[in-house]
Order: C-alpha cells, then sequence, then structure tokens
C-alpha cells in the first residue's frame, strides 16, 4: 500500500520527482568522502546552524539601524515556532546591554507594597510556558497602498512566534496589591528612549507575562534580555522589552507610542486610540513572491494563519482568485493567539493563476477583503491591515505579489 502510494506520487509531476533520480557509481564516491566516512567536526559548546543554510533577516538600508525594524523569512521557516536568530526585531533606539545580575524590575504607584525585584527573584517564582506569536502592528502595512510587497517577507515578515517563559504578570500584581482606583498598569523598558506603553488592569490580569526565556533559552537580547512583557494577541509595540518598571496609575500614560504612533486615523480624520488586538490574518507561504514553480504538476500549497482573539478554526484557500475557496488542513497544535500552519494540496494546470487565503478564527471573525477592510477603515492607516492576500503564479511559473481590487 505504502509502495503504491510513493509510486502515485511520484507521478505527480517535474516539480517532485528531480530529487529521486539515483547515484551513479562515481557519484556515490565522492559522497562518502565528505561523508560517513571521514571524522567530523568535534563536539561544541553551542550551536550553529549548517554553513549551507542562508535565511536570515531582512534589513533595510538605513542610516539608523537603532530605529528600524528586520524581518522574518517567512517562506525560509517551517512550523509554528520561529527561530530566536530569526525572530523579527524592532527597536526604537537599539539594543542594549544589559546584565541581569544589575537589572531590576520595579512595580509601584497605586499599589499597597511597592516592590523591586532582581531577575534571578522573578525565576524563582512559579512560572508558566506559552507559545504566543508577536506582531508589529505595522505589519503588512505596505498591502494599503497600490503597491503591494514582492514577497512573503518585506510584506509579512514583522510576525514571529515563540514559546515564552516566565511569571504570570497577575501574580506579581496580587503580591504588590493593586489598590482599586488602579485601572492602567504603564510597563517601561530600559533601553535609550524608555519606551513605555499604557496596558489596561483587566488584561495585565488576565494573561500577560513577564518572560526572561525564549524557545527554552534566555531570551535573545533583540527580543527584550533580559525581561520583556508579553502580552498575547496584542500588537507587538505594547510587548515592551528590557522591561525595568510597571506603574499602577488611574489613567494610561499618553505616552508617544500611544497617541502619535499605533493609532489608526479614519477616512473621517478621527483616529482609532489603544487598538490593541491583532485581528486574523493569514500569509501563503509557498508558492510566494520570489519563488518559481519548476513545471505544472502537483505542489503543497503552505502559509501561516493566526488570531490576536484565541484560535484559528479555518483557513480556506483558492487556487483561481477568489471564484472557488476550498479548506485547508491545520497543523496540530491550533493554540490561541499562535502562529498556525495550514497546508493545501494543489494541482498546477501551467495557467496563470492567482493565489488567496482567508483565515476565520473561534471568534467567527472571518479575514477580510481588502475592499472590505478600506470600506470600514479608510486608507490613512499605517498599521492594522490584515486583508486577504494572494500571489501570482505566472505561466513561467513565476510568482508575484497579485495586486487585490481597491
Ligand atoms: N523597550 C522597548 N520595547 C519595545 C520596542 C522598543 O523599541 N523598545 N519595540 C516595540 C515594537 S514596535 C515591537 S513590534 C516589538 C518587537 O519585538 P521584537 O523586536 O522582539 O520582535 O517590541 C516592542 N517593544
Ligand atoms: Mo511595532
Amino acid at each position: 500500500m505504502k509502495q503504491a502510494n510513493r509510486r502515485r506520487f511520484l507521478a505527480l509531476g517535474p516539480a517532485v520527482g528531480g530529487a529521486l533520480i539515483g547515484c551513479s557509481g562515481e557519484k556515490k564516491q565522492a559522497a562518502e568522502e565528505d561523508g560517513p566516512n571521514r571524522l567530523g567536526k568535534p563536539i561544541s559548546e553551542y550551536g550553529e546552524r549548517s554553513e549551507f543554510e542562508k535565511a536570515r533577516r531582512l534589513r533595510p538600508e538605513t542610516k539608523t539601524p537603532e530605529q528600524a525594524s528586520s524581518r522574518t523569512p517567512l517562506a525560509e521557516v517551517h512550523g509554528m515556532i520561529t527561530p530566536s536568530s530569526l525572530h523579527f526585531e524592532r527597536h526604537h533606539a537599539g539594543v542594549p546591554n544589559i546584565d541581569p545580575a544589575k537589572h531590576t524590575l520595579m512595580i509601584h504607584g497605586l499599589v499597597e507594597r511597592p516592590l523591586l525585584f532582581s531577575v534571578a527573584e522573578l525565576k524563582r517564582l512559579p512560572s508558566v510556558s506559552k507559545i504566543y506569536f508577536i506582531e508589529c502592528a505595522g505589519n503588512s502595512g505596505s498591502e494599503w497602498g497600490a503597491k503591494p510587497a514582492p514577497d512573503a517577507q518585506s510584506s509579512h515578515g514583522l510576525v514571529s512566534c515563540s514559546e515564552w517563559t516566565g511569571v504570570p504578570l497577575s501574580l506579581l500584581l496580587e503580591e504588590a496589591g493593586v489598590r482599586k482606583e488602579a485601572q492602567w498598569v504603564i510597563a517601561e523598558g530600559a533601553d535609550a528612549c524608555k519606551m513605555n506603553r499604557s496596558v489596561p488592569i483587566a488584561k495585565a490580569k488576565e494573561d500577560v507575562l513577564v518572560a526572561y526565556a525564549q524557545n527554552g533559552e534566555a531570551i535573545r537580547p533583540e527580543q527584550g534580555y533580559p525581561l520583556r512583557l508579553v502580552i498575547p494577541g496584542w500588537e507587538g509595540n505594547i510587548n515592551v522589552k528590557w522591561l525595568r518598571r510597571l506603574e499602577l496609575a488611574e489613567q494610561p500614560a499618553m505616552s508617544r507610542q500611544e497617541t502619535s504612533k499605533y493609532t489608526d486615523l479614519e477616512a473621517s480624520g478621527k483616529a482609532r486610540q489603544f487598538t490593541f488586538v491583532m485581528d486574523a490574518k493569514s500569509l501563503i507561504t509557498f508558492p510566494s513572491g520570489g519563488q518559481k514553480l519548476e513545471g505544472p504538476g502537483f505542489y503543497e500549497v503552505r502559509g501561516i494563519a493566526w488570531s490576536g482573539r484565541g484560535k484559528i478554526t479555518k483557513v480556506e484557500v483558492s487556487f483561481d482568485a477568489g471564484k472557488n475557496w476550498q479548506s485547508a488542513s491545520l497543523q496540530d497544535p491550533v493554540l490561541p493567539m499562535a502562529i498556525t500552519r495550514f497546508r493545501a494540496g494543489w494541482r498546477w494546470d501551467g495557467t496563470e493563476s492567482t493565489l488567496l487565503s482567508r483565515s476565520t478564527d473561534e471568534t467567527g471573525y472571518v479575514q477580510p477583503a481588502r475592499a472590505e477592510l478600506i470600506a470600514v477603515r479608510g486608507m490613512n492607516s499605517n498599521y492594522h491591515y490584515n486583508g486577504v492576500h494572494g500571489w501570482k503564479v505566472e505561466t513561467t511559473g513565476a510568482v508575484s505579489q497579485a495586486v487585490q481590487p481597491a
């Protein structure tokens, strides 16, 4: 049975058959010289990837790389976890070099008992590990305009997903004793700009983490070493890195990042503020812009979906610009506020095709078409674009961005 399936698979076309051409005797000998008969490298203290692997973060050309973002190569990563070394970065004042032995977290303001924790003290407290995505509100912002970005990394690379370990913020707040007037927690980082954001008290008590680990090791400096806030499902900016202070207050701070930035100007000229939640989104990562299909035949279309409101319950894909839709299969585990991978088989007949994906989350929210999004939000926004995205496969097999009707 297995054999029969395998033979059928090989018949699917040139795209999958090529890799299985047998070795000639000569080739076999060469392979053995580099391979298992040759003594390899010794053990090492800290792992590096193979020299043949080239996936890397995309950085813009800029004179101010301390105030910039780099992007995850979404078309080159697998599964739901982003390797820490490829997690996107967004810094407003560079990455501070913090000695954890000297770093502290202060909790003060409207509390019964102001507290000061060392990193070591935080690590002694009851901990949890959770898989959550972090997405900059500016992710896929290029798609608001008439000229969408050419590939998955430049259009959607400001989202990544890690396993975060840390202390529930609710536990620290209980220890401090939150006074009933306190409605906001103002979080501040230890970077040069002391970036700060205001978190509503209900969310702070619900599921926020003061994280010290990412994917099994200490958080990377770029992600906030030694401490960061992880605020599940909410825009990246509020996930304050290099966390050093939490002030309980009656009012939000009205800081730069929640007034002049990270607000969304509507068509009427009125701005939406405190738009924390990242709505459901999805992206096909294979085939995606810049790639080339070798010829007609079978392909596994792959992508990622995520929602700041909970679990992804459905991803539909279309191979004909939205005329027909079918459900993709979702890779377990499907976790709330985490990246979910989807896959769907496609037999490409060689004609020009537009591939779309559309996600639905457990609240019933459906990722809108671009026109539906613009009808509600106008065209003034830089942030929170989550319209259905498409790639065009040309008859040559070249894949490029598909312009969605406005
Ligand atoms: N202290 C501090 N926290 C910060 C930032 C910053 O510049 N300083 N950038 C914010 C923004 S805009 C985003 S999108 C996320 C990015 O997190 P990452 O760099 O770990 O991907 O961190 C947020 N937290
Ligand atoms: Mo951001």
